[in-house]
């Protein structure tokens, strides 16, 4: 077969590219279109650092479609979204201090992108995290599964 060996240098490339990128480190674009580029993250549990940068690929500016990425346990994400509402634009709307959040980004505008790194010491293998946008509205959809040292095997034959 004359393409096997182009096919499998692909792969290889592929898989060295994959080999190389740091699995602490995660990059998550979000648009004009009010969406995050990823659905699910996960971070193997051997990282006591994680890196997330959040880039805004539209135009928009911060006041129109502004978003940030905020770490919180599942169960946390509608009261963190409802006191972000109630601190409003000017704060980010992220509630000053709030415990619940695990970390999270500077609201960006297109073009902008911000980059934090937090310590995975606050974070327990096995529950569900979850990662969502504060501005308003967002998190109808610009939310999705964190995973700390899960994989996608352990979720499995779950309906949701
Ligand atoms: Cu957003």
């Amino acid at each position: 077969m004359k393409t096997t060996p182009r096919l499998l240098c692909a792969g290889l490339l592929l898989a060295s590219a994959v080999a190389h990128a740091d699995p602490c480190k995660v990059m998550v674009e979000s648009n004009d279109l009010m969406r995050f580029s990823l659905h699910e993250i996960t971070v193997p549990a051997e990282c006591s650092e994680i890196e997330v940068t959040l880039k805004h690929s539209g135009v928009m500016p911060a006041k129109a479609m502004g978003h940030d990425w905020v770490l919180a346990k599942d169960s946390d994400m509608s009261a963190i979204v409802n006191a972000g509402l109630a601190a409003g634009a000017a704060r980010g709307y992220l509630p000053a201090k709030d415990k619940r959040v695990i970390a999270a980004t500077k609201i960006v505008g297109g073009g902008e992108s911000d980059t934090i790194k937090f310590s995975t010491n606050a974070l327990v293998q096995g529950i569900h995290y979850a990662f969502f946008c504060t501005a308003p509205g967002h998190s109808a959809v610009m939310r999705g599964k964190f995973l700390f040292g899960v994989t996608h095997v352990a979720q499995a034959g779950k309906s949701n």
